[in-house]
């Protein structure tokens, strides 16, 4: 008779007991509640013991008498850790343990802060045709604040692209963010990288790059080069849920953790890759439960819930740093925004169930929650919005006047001498935008 148990928890705990071996039988618990049994485990002295493991290297599988389906979704899914709920009270009876002190608590939430003044200026100057592109990252001010705050400034981290809080934490200004955006002469990548692609070699901030998940076999592999030079800093990099679907998230898993990578995979499960939602995307426990396929640990961590998602950060990190080895974070939550400006989600998800997630707004969570503390004031409120909202303005209107980088740049730094079909590429494209003026950016200069 075929029947079902519950796979993997049964299994692991069978194999633990294997592992450590010794005299008695292990019970391995099933959700059916009916016990598998273990064939010749225990052989009386004396006797030819049957086999009773499959055993390779390091491997020791028992092997059992009974023919089993076992069904992953009767083990349950991964619980979601959470410090605060939804109005910001915090859901712990002793949460000593999982708070910040005041000077930390005020920088997150400054940051949070600037963070989505910053995101709502940048999408309305891209609304009204200032620049190309934007992409903001409303309803995971948290996710990415909270869980840059836990990092060192020595992490590298490989982003996906609606991670710039990461930047923001680690120190670039307002007026960087602006020139990155508008491509001017002070963009560091010199204007020749699409808007939200920042790259700050200073800041241990990779270059982003639009082809979803290249970031995550990258951040393997630096993860292990900077294992072999005894770096003394991990690797981290985010992505998106639907990212995960890419063939590049199971490589990089799969090397991290043969290789045992010091690194955090930081997924941010925000339900949506572009129109399509999570459940779309995914059977089985979201993206945290794919860690025990790899072997490597998880956590399943509140997104929207700045206190959690620092915690969950320090503990990932702290691991990583001890075991050398990889771990895998999944933060919940709900992207609020359009995918970014070239979309309108109102097109596939209703207006409904985006207001009722944006109520959820984290950055109000926390914002109560330091209320509660005494840390922070209606006052401070104010003052805070009302110079963000100066600082961004000016910045965009300054970004806006700055010359932008001739066309050579294009073909430039690349090689270290231009090579002969990027000469003749670059010769064509002049040619071109001498002769039809009309079609050619007229703030770029042509030589
Ligand atoms: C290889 C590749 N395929 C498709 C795309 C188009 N694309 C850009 S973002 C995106 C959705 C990604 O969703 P997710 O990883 O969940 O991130 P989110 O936008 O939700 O933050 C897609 C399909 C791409 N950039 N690269
Ligand atoms: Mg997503």
């Amino acid at each position: 008779m075929i029947r079902y148990v519950a796979g993997r928890w049964g299994a692991s705990a069978a194999l633990r007991a294997a592992r450590i071996g010794g005299g008695s039988l292990p019970e391995l618990p099933t959700s059916s509640g009916r016990s598998v049994v273990v064939r010749g485990y225990a052989a009386k002295a004396g006797e030819a013991a049957e086999p009773s493991f499959y055993e390779f290297r390091d491997r020791k599988i028992p092997f059992v008498s009974q023919l089993d389906i076992h069904e992953p979704s009767l083990t349950g899914g991964m619980p979601c850790f959470r410090v605060l709920d939804e109005t910001g009270q915090c859901v712990l009876d002793d949460a000593s343990a999982y708070e910040v002190d005041e000077e930390l608590g005020r920088k997150m939430y400054e940051n949070m802060v600037k963070l989505q003044t910053m995101d709502t200026l940048f999408y309305e100057a891209q609304r009204q045709g200032r620049f190309s592109f934007y992409m903001t990252c409303f309803g995971e001010e948290a996710t990415v604040i909270g869980s840059a705050a836990g990092l060192d400034f020595k992490d590298h981290v490989f982003a996906q692209y609606r991670e710039h809080g990461v930047l923001m934490w680690r120190g670039q200004t307002f007026q960087e963010f602006a020139d990155q955006c508008y491509g001017n002469h002070r963009d560091y990548n010199k204007g020749r990288q699409m808007p939200v692609h920042y790259g700050r070699k200073d800041m241990n901030f990779q270059t982003i790059s639009s082809p979803l998940c290249t970031q995550l076999p990258q951040a393997a592999g630096a993860a292990y080069a900077n294992k072999l030079a005894n770096y003394d800093g991990i690797t981290v990099t985010y992505f998106g849920e639907g990212a995960a679907s890419e063939g590049d998230f199971h490589a990089a898993m799969n090397f991290a953790s043969t290789l045992a990578c010091p690194m955090i995979f930081m997924c941010r499960n925000n339900g949506w890759a572009i129109s399509t939602p999570s459940d779309e995307q995914y059977t089985g426990d979201g993206i945290a439960g794919r860690g025990s396929a790899y072997g490597m640990p998880a956590i399943r961590v509140d997104g929207m819930d700045a206190l959690a998602m620092f915690h969950a950060t320090t503990i990932a990190r702290d691991y990583v740093v001890k075991n050398q080895s990889p771990i895998l974070v999944e933060a919940m939550s709900y992207r609020t925004s359009h995918h970014s400006t070239s979309d309108d989600s109102s097109r596939y998800r209703e207006l409904s169930e985006m207001k009722a997630w944006k109520a959820r707004d984290p950055v109000a969570r926390f914002q109560i929650w330091l209320e509660h503390k005494g840390w922070w004031t209606e006052e401070e409120e104010s003052v805070l919005r009302a110079e963000s909202r100066k600082a961004v303005m000016k910045v965009l209107d300054m970004a806006e006047r700055e010359q932008k980088r001739p066309l050579r740049d294009l073909v430039e730094d690349v090689y270290d001498v231009v090579p002969e079909h990027l000469e003749k590429q670059y010769q064509e494209i002049k040619e071109f935008a001498k002769k039809h003026k009309h079609l050619y950016p007229n703030d770029i200069p042509i030589e």
